[in-house]
Parts: C-alpha cells; sequence; structure tokens
C-alpha cells in the first residue's frame, strides 16, 4: 500500500485538471494564483468538486493531529502512514476535547458531527460550510488560519472519513524533494451506493493473496464490497452442500477482516442451483449451516446466486410442489429465497440485504419467467443483472429503467468487464466504456460489480476505472481514467505499460485497439512511399519506432515494474508483444534491403521474419495488434487482393454474418453458412490475376473437408486444391499458378455440428 501511494505523489494529469474544468460545472479549480503545482493534483476516483484555495504548503516534519473518540480507526491508519511517508516525524496527537497541538501543520479526522465540536474546528482552522448529507461522503480542507496551517479530513460518517484519507494520500506532491499539500476544499462523495467488483468467473479462482490485494486495492480506490463468488471453488458451487474445510475458513476469515480494516463489505455468495431441491428442508438446511459457519467468521453480507443453471426443475418433489405455477422455475427459486431471507437473514440482527441473481439475468425486456420472479421474490432482495447481453456493449439509463421495470426490485448491476474466461488467451486492460454517464440510483441501480480477469493483478489497470465510474460516472472519461490507472499501477514503468495496455485493449465491449490504430497511419504512409518509389527512408524510420516501442516494452516492464505477481500473469504476452516488435523490424529491413537491391540482406531479414512469425504463432496467447499480422502477410506474400472486394457465399447463418466480413480484412469479424456441408463462398477480384496462394482464417466452425477453386467467369470452376483433414485455425493453402478472378472455397464437410465460418478469405497473387 505504501508504495502505490510513493507512486501517486508524482503523477502528472494534466488531463485530470481538464476533465474538471471543462466537463463538470459543479468543479472549480481556481486559477487565481499561477500555481504549477494544481497540474500535478491528482485524485482517483475523481471526485465531485474540488477547488483549489492556495499555494499549499511544506509538510512539516514534526505535525499535530486532532481526532474525536471514535473517529474512524482505519481513517487513523491511513492518514499516519501517509504522513510518515511525507517525511513526518513526529506526530503531536490529542483528542478534540483535550488540549490541541500548536504546531504549524494540524489535522483534523473524524466526523465532528457534534455542533460544539465542529464549531471548535470552524473556529481553529477556518473551515466553512461543509457537505454533511450524503452517505459515505466527506470534506477536505487544507488552508491556513492565523499563520496555522490545517488540514481537516471530516467524514460524513466513518466511510468518509476513510475515504478523506485516501484522498489526503492522492494530494501531497513532491516539490522539489519537499513534500507539499496543496491547499484546496474537496467537498466529495458517490453516485452509488454500491461499487466493487465480484470474483465470479470461471476458471482458475484467485489466490488468497491476490484477493487480500484487491481488497486493499478496493479500500484505496473508494470501492465498498467485495463478492466471493468463484465458480469454481466447489464449496461454492459443485459442493455448495459441504462446508469449508478449516483451512479454507480461515483463509475466508481473514479476506472478512481484511475488508473490515479497508471499508469493505465481504459477500459470500452461494451458488447451489445445480444440484439443488427447492423445497427440500434437508437441502435448506445445508444451506442455512453453511451461511452459520460464515456467519461466525464475521461474514455479514450474503448472495444466492441461480444464474447458469438448468432453466427447468429436475427434482420430483419440486415439480410437485411448484408444477402447477404459471412459472414453476421462478416460483421454486423464490420459496427458497425468500425462506433464506425470512430464516437466516432476518433471524441475525445486523445482516445485510440479501442478493440473488436470477437464471435469466442478460435478457432484454421482459419474460414470463423474470414477470415471476418479480412478483413473488421478497422486495428486500437486491437482484443482480449484466445489462443486456452476458457482457453489455453498452448499459444506459434506458435499459435500466425498463429492466427496473420489470424486475421491481432494486438493481445491482453484474458488470462482466473486464472478465474473461470465456477467452483465456485474451487480457482486456481497457478501460469500462458503454455505461451511460447518466446512470444513477435513479434508474433503479443501486451499483455495480464488475466481474474481473481471472488474473488478478492485471484486472487492477481496468478496475480502476470501473471505481473511477461508479464514484462519479457524470464526468468519466474513459480515455483518461486509464491513463490515470496507467501512471498509478505503472510508476516508472508507466510508458512502456501504457504501449502493453495499448496493445491489450480489446474486449467484448470495445474493439479498439489504441496501439494498431497508432500504427495504421505509419504502415499506410510506408507502403505509399514504397509503392510510389519515394523516399522510403522517413517512413520506414517511423515505422521502425513503433515496432521498437513494442520491442523494447517488455523488457522496461520487467526491469522497472516491482510487480513480480503482474509479470508473471502477462509473461506469455510481454514475449508475444517482444516478437512483434523484433517480426516488425525485420519486415521493414528486409523491404529496405530489396529498395537498395541487396538480395542477400533480403533473404537474412526474410528467414529471420519467417522464423520469428513461427515463434509468434506457437504462443496461444492474443494481443490487440490487428494491423501487424496483415502488414508481414504482404511484405512475405504481397497484397491480399481479396480484401475489400466483394464476396459471394450460399448462405448466411443470421443476416449480420455476411459474406463480406470475410474480406474485409478485419480479423475479429467473421462470416458464418448455415448448417449444411456443401455451403461455399466466393470473392470477385474485380479483374484476372495469376494467383498462387489462399489463406483461409477459421473460426471455431471450420471445414473438415473443403475444395479451393478457381474460375474466370463465375461459373465455370476448376478445383485447384483439396482439403480432406482441415484442423481449422490458419490454412495457408499454395498450388500451382493460375489464372483466376473468382476465388471459392467449397465445403465438402462440416468439422463440427455448426456451418462453415471464415474470419479471413484472403488470396494472393504469384510474386
Ligand atoms: O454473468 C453471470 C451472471 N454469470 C456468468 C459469469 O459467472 C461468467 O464469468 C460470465 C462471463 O463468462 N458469464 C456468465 O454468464
Amino acid at each position: 500500500m505504501l508504495k502505490g501511494k510513493k507512486i501517486r505523489k508524482v503523477i502528472i494529469s494534466i488531463s485530470f485538471l481538464l476533465v474538471l474544468i471543462f466537463t463538470n460545472g459543479i468543479q472549480n479549480i481556481s486559477n487565481a494564483e499561477e500555481n504549477l503545482f494544481n497540474k500535478d493534483i491528482s485524485i482517483s476516483p475523481v471526485p465531485k468538486s474540488i477547488e483549489e484555495i492556495g499555494k499549499g504548503f511544506p509538510i512539516n516534519p514534526k505535525v499535530g493531529l486532532v481526532k474525536e473518540v471514535d473517529t474512524d480507526p482505519m481513517a487513523l491508519r491511513e492518514v499516519k502512514e501517509t504522513l510518515k511517508e511525507a517525511g513526518v516525524r513526529k506526530i503531536v496527537e490529542s483528542n478534540i476535547h483535550n488540549s490541541l497541538p500548536t504546531t504549524a501543520v494540524t489535522i483534523w479526522v473524524g466526523e465532528f458531527s457534534d455542533e460544539n465540536d465542529f464549531n471548535l474546528v470552524k473556529e481553529k482552522t477556518g473551515i466553512d460550510e461543509i457537505n454533511g448529507k450524503h452517505k459515505e461522503g466527506y470534506t477536505l480542507y487544507s488552508g491556513r488560519k492565523n499563520d496555522k496551517k490545517h488540514i481537516v479530513l471530516m467524514g460524513n460518517d466513518s466511510r468518509g472519513t476513510f475515504y478523506s484519507a485516501q484522498s489526503l494520500g492522492q494530494l501531497i506532491l513532491k516539490k522539489d524533494g519537499t513534500d507539499w499539500m496543496p491547499e484546496v476544499i474537496i467537498k466529495d462523495w458517490p453516485t452509488f451506493p454500491i461499487r466493487g467488483a465480484i470474483e465470479g468467473f470461471y476458471g482458475e479462482p484467485w489466490s488468497h493473496e491476490d484477493r487480500l490485494s484487491q481488497i486493499e486495492f478496493y479500500g484505496e480506490h473508494k470501492m465498498n464490497s467485495y463478492i466471493y463468488a468463484p465458480k469454481d471453488d466447489p464449496y461454492h458451487r459443485a459442493k455448495w452442500r459441504e462446508p469449508y474445510p478449516e483451512e479454507k475458513l480461515n483463509e475466508i476469515e481473514e479476506l472478512v477482516q481484511t475488508s473490515e480494516e479497508n471499508h469493505v463489505e465481504f459477500t459470500f455468495a452461494i451458488s447451489p442451483g445445480v444440484t439443488v431441491a427447492y423445497s427440500n428442508d434437508e437441502d435448506f438446511e445445508k444451506l442455512v449451516n453453511k451461511a452459520e459457519q460464515m456467519w461466525d467468521i464475521g461474514v455479514r453480507s450474503f448472495a444466492i446466486f441461480l444464474d447458469d443453471i438448468d432453466p427447468n426443475l429436475r427434482h420430483s418433489e419440486d415439480k410437485e410442489m411448484f408444477g402447477d405455477d404459471e412459472n414453476p422455475s421462478a416460483a421454486a427459486q423464490a420459496y427458497l429465497l425468500n425462506r433464506f431471507n425470512e430464516e437466516f437473514i432476518k433471524q441475525h440482527e445486523g445482516a445485510e440485504r440479501l442478493i440473488t441473481v436470477p437464471t435469466e439475468y442478460s435478457q432484454a425486456g421482459t419474460t414470463p419467467y423474470r414477470e415471476r420472479f418479480a412478483e413473488l421474490v421478497d422486495s428486500d432482495v437486491i437482484v443482480q443483472w449484466t445489462g443486456i447481453g452476458v457482457v453489455a456493449p453498452t448499459i444506459t439509463t434506458e435499459d435500466a429503467d425498463l429492466t427496473y421495470e420489470i424486475f421491481d426490485h432494486d438493481l445491482l448491476i453484474w458488470d462482466n468487464y473486464p472478465v474473461n474466461d470465456m477467452d483465456r488467451n485474451s487480457l482486456f486492460l481497457g478501460p469500462l466504456v458503454g455505461r451511460d454517464n447518466n446512470l444513477s440510483p435513479e434508474n433503479g441501480v443501486i451499483g455495480s460489480t464488475a466481474n474481473p480477469m481471472n488474473e488478478a493483478e492485471a484486472s487492477k489497470i481496468p478496475l480502476f476505472t470501473v471505481a473511477d465510474y461508479l464514484w462519479n460516472p457524470k464526468v468519466y472519461n474513459p480515455t483518461d481514467s486509464i491513463e490515470r490507472s496507467i501512471q498509478e499501477f505503472g510508476g516508472d514503468a508507466a510508458q512502456a505499460l501504457k504501449t502493453f495496455v495499448d496493445s491489450s485493449y480489446s474486449s467484448l465491449i470495445s474493439g479498439k485497439e489504441p496501439f494498431s490504430e497508432e500504427l495504421a497511419p505509419n504502415i499506410t504512409e510506408f507502403w505509399k512511399a514504397y509503392e510510389n518509389e519515394d523516399e522510403l527512408r522517413k517512413p520506414a524510420n517511423e515505422l521502425l519506432d513503433k515496432f521498437t516501442k513494442l520491442e523494447e516494452a517488455p523488457s522496461e516492464l520487467r526491469n522497472k515494474l516491482d510487480n513480480e505477481n503482474f509479470l508473471d500473469e502477462v509473461d506469455p504476452y510481454l514475449d508475444k508483444m517482444e516478437l512483434y516488435g523484433k517480426a516488425g523490424k525485420a519486415a521493414v529491413h528486409m523491404l529496405l534491403a530489396e529498395k537498395e537491391n541487396d538480395p542477400a540482406a533480403v533473404a537474412e531479414h526474410k528467414e529471420q521474419l519467417e522464423s520469428l512469425l513461427v515463434e509468434l504463432q506457437s504462443i496461444p496467447q492474443t494481443l490487440g495488434l490487428g494491423t501487424v499480422q496483415p502488414f508481414f502477410e504482404r511484405v512475405l506474400y504481397g497484397e491480399n487482393l481479396a480484401e475489400g472486394k466483394t464476396a459471394i457465399a450460399s448462405s448466411s447463418e443470421v443476416d449480420w454474418l455476411t459474406p463480406e466480413l470475410a474480406t474485409d480484412g478485419d480479423s475479429s469479424t467473421r462470416w458464418a453458412s448455415l448448417y449444411n456441408d456443401d455451403e461455399w463462398i466466393y470473392v470477385d477480384l474485380g479483374d484476372v490475376y495469376t494467383i498462387n496462394q489462399v489463406v483461409l482464417q477459421w473460426e471455431a466452425a471450420y471445414g473438415k473437408e473443403y475444395k479451393i477453386q478457381v474460375s474466370k467467369d463465375g461459373e465455370e470452376w476448376t478445383d485447384v486444391y483439396t482439403e480432406n483433414t482441415g484442423d481449422g485455425g490458419t490454412d495457408r493453402i499454395n498450388f500451382n499458378p493460375t489464372q483466376a478472378q473468382f476465388v471459392k472455397m467449397q465445403g465438402l464437410k462440416r468439422a463440427t455440428g455448426w456451418g462453415y465460418s471464415l474470419y479471413e478469405f484472403k488470396v494472393y497473387e504469384e510474386q
């Protein structure tokens, strides 16, 4: 935690300032004084309002600290750590009711909700009005009175005080080696009451250490919720009836304690739906026993999840009891939830509201199940919802209003971002996007928990942006937020980390590939100069610089980033990135050598490029560098004649998986046929060429047996190649040079029950 703070102190966030000034009228940074330091202020999540009121002052080695008897101990801990880091060696502590310190700098920490106490703080420090209404809110004031400097950290409640301490840790800056406190008034509070993460993915659960570190991270970023629901923790789902063994229980107890110490609500979730008999008393008892086991170690928040299960009732006793209901599943589930709510939650004083996720959590609009579920489930149960779609590209206020109307229960978003359990060879490091800036509890949404990646450390990069959004969605700016996340996480290696994040951005909610997009104009300029016989050096050097960035970022990260877990998690991705950089350089050098009529150098670079491409292929992890592979292919095989050309197919599986998507040059889009063996697709090259190579980039629905046929008129077809043992992936097919305008993949036998599906269908001319 300490290290994180140190890094934050030197963050430069001019863009943050711009966000404050231009995107939200509430915020106001006074520029009455020419003060360079305001450019360095970076608080994340972005506060609701911040006003700079003076030049700031240095933090002396000896400071006073005034607290209340019941000042939040975690806030005090944070303040003391921050002060220690700021070089404070002596803290003169006193209670507000005792004699006050006479130090040059005094820090006041507490809620000061008693009127007399507040008046005293006012009189001594000069703080005027406060923001006292919002839960978890705080006022942070730093200024001067009678030659003394004061920092007031005043929470509206204990969590608010804790958050004011977190903001303090981010405010103190380094100025010529001195720790410097800017003079500001911050009035801040969260928009969403529940903000956090749900460890709700399939696959390898996080380690105990990962979880401890996550919980601290949530506290630092003003997230207040962690839902424990790893699908592949057997005691959570498959073996839900069994109590946790002692060792696991001890770990969970430590998680609960750490959560408390970081003002995070630990929710224990159980997923009994795979095997439970909803009406069975013994099953109910097992459920309650499991919850009791958790209660005894300090858990106060519970969830029963019913996602990804058979929507039909399986047990005869359930069929008997609920079979006649208008929606038997909803009735059975409501029975179990309400019984647990009544007989466990309501019987335990201090228990939080029960949380659930229904079986139909991602559909658009109403369904008979949803209607019945809404009608029957106790009104105080919180319902999780993923937005429209399991991984919702957007979540709008309209979606929320409609879903709230349907479920008629408070909604808590289960945001399936940045989860990558469905694509274990990709990292989703980009910011949260597509969530409406105007979404708020007024739309029935009381918060959101983001489902992260199996890679815990790497998840912190996008989770930072989730925290930013949930605290202050109105001013949330994904580009600015991810920038601040990179600065914080990357520290000295921030630049290299940015290159890495920009190459691992793509996800199901954002098709963006920033590094690839940055590279695209360099590639275009390079080819333009190459083809027009223009001076190639300048565009070549610019392109080489970009590839050098890719090549060098991994070693810079490995050398400068003090985060072994992260480096382990992303190791193969870094290897791949380095290879891309090397291959890119070899490709550029190959073409330069060709222009310089140096066949020996061409051969050398070509061989190097080919062997790097083999190495690249051997690493299954993927990066969001879509423009790079076509560049390599063009260098080696010439232009893809099919790109952008008309494609015709025998059928499309659905109307949006059209044939042109196989010739659009974008390997993330695809054509798919109906589920028949004899389906086909052909491309019209627009003219007759002498061709000798076809590349088929298959989706999971690939051809086991197929032919490549060519034609000059699109009517008479000649076979040039037959495949009898296709294994999917990428098929690079060479055949004798032949003249053709039309090139066809004629399916003979599908490999799966699906049809044929191609990301790309490429055709190359003889070199
Ligand atoms: O989203 C929900 C409610 N359930 C599961 C998650 O456990 C899983 O991690 C995500 C992403 O694969 N999809 C789900 O359907």
